[in-house]
């Protein structure tokens, strides 16, 4: 597959610089983290990738301190309008990360906020002290949301391991800390507001959902995990709601994402508070999704008389980041 398929140039005239946590995007459209494998697509691409780089930053696929092999097969499922999966979170670690693949990310013509997870605070301490320092990495995101391991969740879900998690790991850096918010709670309000009395610097959200599939034939769990999490069109409306509630509770600068598809998609997460999105699970059928949604973005724009991310955010009444 081409790189640019199905890609219609953007309207003339519409700026779409942004800005997340102080770094300088040339357009709002990230990607959500684990769902564009850049290494394997720069093998497949080549330089055609960095020339026609889909995203405005890049977000890795989540790390944690060991090396992991995910979780047993099958890991994912398809529901009519969207994809359960139960990775499990393989990565190299940190060591292997660090050696393998932050020197072929750091090629990438964006900046890249490296995503991780610990199992511990203590955990996420190592992974922010071995990260961080790396002038290849922009900025960081805190995985307190992922749902396919044990206890992966807990930080997300519980005001006062938020809170707790920040104190630790704020000091240990000044680069930009992003924390992933999980869907897997009644209301998301208060972690997002933990997250940013903790000294955040913005938010993503959502994670996926808890979910599972039954097997039709053995009528039992299909995943080898049991359960894993559910993104796609199927989430939007309830990324949407996520979103503006933390919009609501915070004044944090937030990467909306859940199920955007189109640049429509992508307008109606800013128009709930969102200052950036990210593309996840369509980048999977497609991945030059992300340039497409960023098109059809500044399109959407012009229909609606904006000219530019900064009159886009002011006029759905939150600032593209902090002053
Ligand atoms: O690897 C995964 O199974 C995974 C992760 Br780390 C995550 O954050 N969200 C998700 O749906 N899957």
């Amino acid at each position: 597959m081409a790189l640019s398929a199905g890609v219609t140039a953007p309207p003339a005239g519409v700026d779409l610089r942004t800005e997340l946590a102080g770094l300088a995007l040339e357009h709002p459209v990230l990607n959500g983290s684990g769902t564009f494998d850049a290494i394997a697509a720069l093998r497949v691409f080549g330089d055609g990738l960095r020339e026609r780089f889909p995203f405005s930053a890049f977000v890795s696929k989540t790390i944690t301190v060991a090396p992991r092999g995910g979780n047993p097969a099958p890991r994912l499922w398809e529901t009519p309008v969207g994809l359960i999966n139960s990775i499990g979170l393989p990565n190299k670690g940190l060591e292997g990360f660090l050696e393998h693949d932050l020197p072929v990310l750091a090629t990438l013509p964006v900046p890249l906020i490296v995503s991780v997870a610990g199992f511990s605070r203590d955990e996420f301490a190592a992974l922010v002290d071995g990260v961080a320092g790396r002038p290849e990495v922009a900025a960081l995101e805190l995985n307190v949301s992922c749902p396919n391991v044990k206890s992966g969740c807990v930080i997300g879900t519980e005001v006062g391991e938020m809170a707790a998690l920040m104190r630790r790991v704020r000091p240990l850096t000044a680069k930009p800390l992003i924390v992933k918010l999980t869907p897997n709670v009644a209301e998301a309000g208060p972690v997002a507001r933990a997250a940013e009395e903790g000294g955040a610097d913005a938010l993503s959200a959502i994670n996926t959902l808890r979910a599972t599939a039954v097997d039709p034939r053995s009528g039992k769990p299909w995943l080898g995990a049991g359960s894993g999490g559910l993104s796609g069109p199927a989430v939007r409306a309830v990324a949407l709601a996520q979103v503006a509630e933390a919009a609501a509770a915070t004044t944090l600068p937030i990467v909306g994402m859940g199920g955007i598809q189109t640049g429509r998609d992508a307008l109606d997460f800013i128009s709930v508070g969102a200052s950036c999105v990210a593309v996840g699970t369509e980048s999977f059928r497609d991945p030059a999704a992300g340039t497409r949604v960023k098109n059809e973005l500044a399109r959407e724009l012009q229909r609606v008389s904006l000219r530019s991310m900064r009159d886009a955010t002011a006029s759905f009444g939150r600032a593209a980041g902090r002053s």
